[in-house]
């Protein structure tokens, strides 16, 4: 498994769950200092990043890119991709197909988390899940054209209502027969509604492409009261070898969330 931490370059999300929030160059050098693997970019736009200053930077501190997110087209923007509205579904999924084409050539995947949008209204629960289907579908096959998936992240009930937990999204995604899509495993939303997160893990199995390493409060792992060892079996028994990635609150500060998670990721990836 690799090291990965988040840095967010949209203003509107400062308050959000992302470690890194001065921009590429503070912190790319300071995930490299602590001897991360990789960056999680969350992005206002795929217009908004330069692809040769992040391939430097890349270079420079030897990091890789873990994902870039979408989130950003609906703090933003209020897209999503079950709007009763279908301007704003077509504008959604060409917002995020960018950002699938922006992240693929850095070899990464793109986030689908709050562009799912929820049904409500109405728009009933089927039909927003046969517009979900068709964007995962329609995206997955983008993502595949570059080498690399698309993620799709089931979140807490609070966010969504298509879909809360991971074995419910992987047997769905395995009954559509859609391909070319992961599932991002969120422990922090799993925590929330997982009754149990390793043997949900376990259930996705090779389904699970990416991890969000956040503890029950959403603070670094080991700050919170999650169990990690048995999630951390499920994912070896699993065969994941995929990122760890801090999306967390900058608490108590930036620098010391991101020294605790790799502390963290060091101590539960140690051979054993
Ligand atoms: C995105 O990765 C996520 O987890 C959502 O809760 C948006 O904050
Ligand atoms: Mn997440």
């Amino acid at each position: 498994m690799r090291s990965a931490i988040t840095v967010s370059l949209v203003p509107e999300a400062k308050a959000g769950p992302f470690v890194f929030h001065n921009g590429l160059a503070d912190g790319c050098a300071q995930a490299a200092a602590l001897g991360y693997d990789a960056v999680e970019i969350f992005p206002p736009s795929a217009a908004a990043l330069d692809a040769t200053l992040l391939t430097g930077l890349l270079t420079q501190h030897r990091l890789r890119v873990a994902a870039v997110g979408t989130g950003a087209g609906w703090v933003v923007r209020k897209l999503s991709l079950t709007s009763p509205d279908a301007a704003v579904r077509r504008e959604a999924r060409a917002f995020i197909a960018e950002i699938v084409d922006f992240a693929g050539r850095f070899g990464a995947p793109a986030i689908i988390g709050s562009m799912q949008g929820r049904w409500e209204g109405a728009v009933t629960r089927e039909q927003a899940l046969a517009w979900l289907a068709e964007a995962l579908t329609e995206l997955g096959a983008r993502a595949s054209g570059h080498g690399t998936t698309l993620l799709y992240e089931p979140l807490n009930r609070y966010e969504t209502n298509l879909f809360n937990r991971v074995g419910d999204t992987a047997a769905w995604l395995r009954a559509q027969k859609i391909t070319h899509v992961r599932i991002l495993a969120d422990l922090f939303h799993m925590n929330i509604e997982e009754a149990d997160s390793a043997a949900a893990l376990r259930e996705a199995g090779d389904l699970v492409g990416h991890v969000h390493f956040a503890d029950s409060n959403r603070r670094a792992i080991g700050l919170g009261q999650t169990h990690v060892a048995p999630i951390m079996a499920a994912l070896r028994a699993i065969g994941y070898a995929g990122y760890l990635s801090a999306e967390i609150f900058p608490l108590p500060d930036a620098a010391a969330a991101a020294k605790q998670t790799i502390t963290a990721f060091r101590q539960h990836t140690a051979a054993r």
